[in-house]
């Protein structure tokens, strides 16, 4: 599947979006053209997403179920004459918060990324590095450079929001340098796995799911991604109900800087399950070793659980499992994650390096050197126990989604959507520790104002929550938070900064190119 060219801004927004979209694209071309001093040949663009349930679970490699919001990430771009060497002119409409940059294109080697500097440019030139991979790749030239460009861009996803902005830039950016250089067509999933990897050349070592969501969703639709035997992404509609069904996403505006905190949040959850994989291998003495995947650090608790079942029920090809043996399956892993991982009180190296039978040195190599991570402790018990449990929840939403339960009302649907999500909630909160107080204030107040469910969604440690509301609840819970939380935490806040903290999310497009005419 190719990303497709848009010839009308209904072909990417729904229609309420239009006026204030028309108004911004017109803006950025004009802006672009006051600032280069010529029209820009096209506009690529992806949006961020909402992730509806099935968190911290991409990266060990199990099926996640977000969707792509209106909010998106634009580049206005035109190509640079190379006057013997490729230069790139980046700059953003809030050029103050994000200053504009000229750098060279080297032709010979990549171009360097100073990942410990917070550059905003970081994500574009990350981009431009897997893009012009691909592009050797695909030309079977090694010495192939990309050609210069002259960029505008413009996010409307709120940064470190937990609506995926990273993900939107590094997705439009890589695009971006795929359509300069001349790609009519870009394949969909060559375009996310290279934003995946590109991503994390900026430091932080994430799962697959944001750049799926942002690449590959259709308007209208959640998407079911799935990351093995390999990705795909597929649309899952949602059945009308009645009272309709809507997401609504709450800012908590607690800054959640992926990058600051990655050592002892992010990057070190990923380091905890991929050891929980390997301990849990040991432990079941498992004869074949671990496969290795595209998870971030090569081995997963995906690939734990397929081996697992392929040694002692011998199962070969875990994909051609039913979903209702698959479900089993997760919940037999629970019960021996329950069973086997005892120490609540985590796992030292000693005691890792001591059932595997390395030395600390070696486990450090191993898996802490990529990204570094800072602790004593590692929580295997309870991040495979959430993994596992989370995991089988995805498969429970989207099996209601698919088929809703007929008997009772509308609301039997949502009840058990919206328990679901709860479940999630409380898991990442008491076992997965990826909440904080302020989204979990936010969840009590929408639940007690009519919200069936109501979570974290993203990385969590601040940024957004989603909820699953009744349509003709929204306004009361809007209200709620408005009082009790918003106005509250800040007294001053503005009327805008209100209206940017709550939005109603309908299922949005994925990336687009746009040809200026
Ligand atoms: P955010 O931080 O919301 O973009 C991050 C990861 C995802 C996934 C979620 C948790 C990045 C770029 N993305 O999303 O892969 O692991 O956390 O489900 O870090
Ligand atoms: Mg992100």
């Amino acid at each position: 599947m190719e990303v497709p060219t848009a010839t009308s801004l209904h072909d990417i927004y729904p229609d309420d979006a239009i006026p204030v979209e028309k108004t911004r694209w017109e803006k950025l071309l004009a802006s672009f053209k006051e600032k280069y001093g010529h029209q820009a040949d096209f506009v690529s663009r992806s949006p961020g997403r909402v992730n509806l349930i099935g968190e911290h679970i991409d990266y060990s490699l199990y099926e996640v179920l977000p969707m792509a919001v209106t909010a998106d990430f634009l580049m206005a771009v035109a190509v640079r004459p190379t006057t013997g060497k490729a230069t790139v002119r980046i700059a953003n409409v809030l050029s103050e918060k994000f200053p504009s940059r000229e750098f060279e294109i080297p032709a010979e080697g990549e171009v360097p990324i100073d990942a410990s500097a917070h550059e905003w440019t970081n994500y574009f030139k990350s981009g431009l590095r897997g893009a012009t991979k691909l592009l050797q790749q695909k030309k079977k030239d090694a010495r192939f450079t990309s050609v210069g460009m002259d960029i505008l861009s413009d996010g409307t996803v709120p940064s470190g929001g937990g609506l995926s902005s990273s993900a939107a830039f590094v997705c439009t950016s890589a695009l971006t340098v795929m359509k300069a250089n001349g790609e009519e067509k870009v394949d969909k999933t060559e375009l996310c796995e290279l934003a995946i990897v590109s991503e994390r050349a900026v430091g932080v070592n994430s799962g697959g799911m944001d750049q799926s969501a942002s690449v590959f969703s259709l308007r209208g639709s959640a998407l079911y991604v799935s990351f093995k035997p390999s990705l795909t992404a597929t649309p899952i509609s949602f059945p009308s109900t009645s009272p309709e069904l809507t997401f609504v996403i709450a800012q908590s505006f607690v800054a959640a800087d992926k990058h600051v905190t990655a050592p002892v949040c992010y990057n070190l959850r990923v380091v905890e399950c991929t050891l929980a994989a390997v301990y849990l291998a040991k432990v079941f003495n498992l004869k074949t070793p671990l496969p290795t995947d595209s998870s971030p650090l090569g081995t997963s608790l995906r690939g734990f659980h397929d081996t697992y079942f392929e040694e002692k029920e011998g199962i070969s090809d875990n994909s051609k499992t039913s979903v209702t043996d698959f479900k089993v399956q997760l919940e037999k892993l629970a019960q021996l994650t329950q069973d086997y991982l005892i120490q609540e009180e985590g796992y030292t190296r000693a005691d890792i390096c001591g059932l595997l039978g390395i030395s600390e040195d070696e486990l450090n190599a191993k898996y802490m050197s990529k990204f570094t991570v800072r602790a004593e402790r590692f929580m295997l018990r309870q991040r495979a126990l959430h993994v596992f449990t989370e995991a089988e929840r995805v498969i429970k939403f989207r099996q209601l989604l698919s088929s809703p339960p007929t008997d009772g009302a509308g609301d039997a649907l949502l009840t058990s959507l919206g328990d679901l999500m709860n479940a999630t909630q409380d898991s990442c909160r008491d076992v997965y520790d990826c909440s904080c107080p302020e989204l979990d204030e936010l969840c009590t107040l929408a639940r007690g104002a009519g919200a069936y469910g109501s979570r974290l969604t993203g990385a969590g440690w601040g940024g957004c929550s989603v909820h699953l509301v009744p349509k003709d609840k929204v306004d009361a819970v809007r209200s709620v938070w408005e009082k009790e939380y918003y106005r509250k935490k800040w007294p001053e806040i503005s009327d805008e900064k209100l209206a940017e903290a709550v939005v109603v999310s309908k299922p949005g497009s994925g990336s687009a190119v746009f040809k200026v005419l």
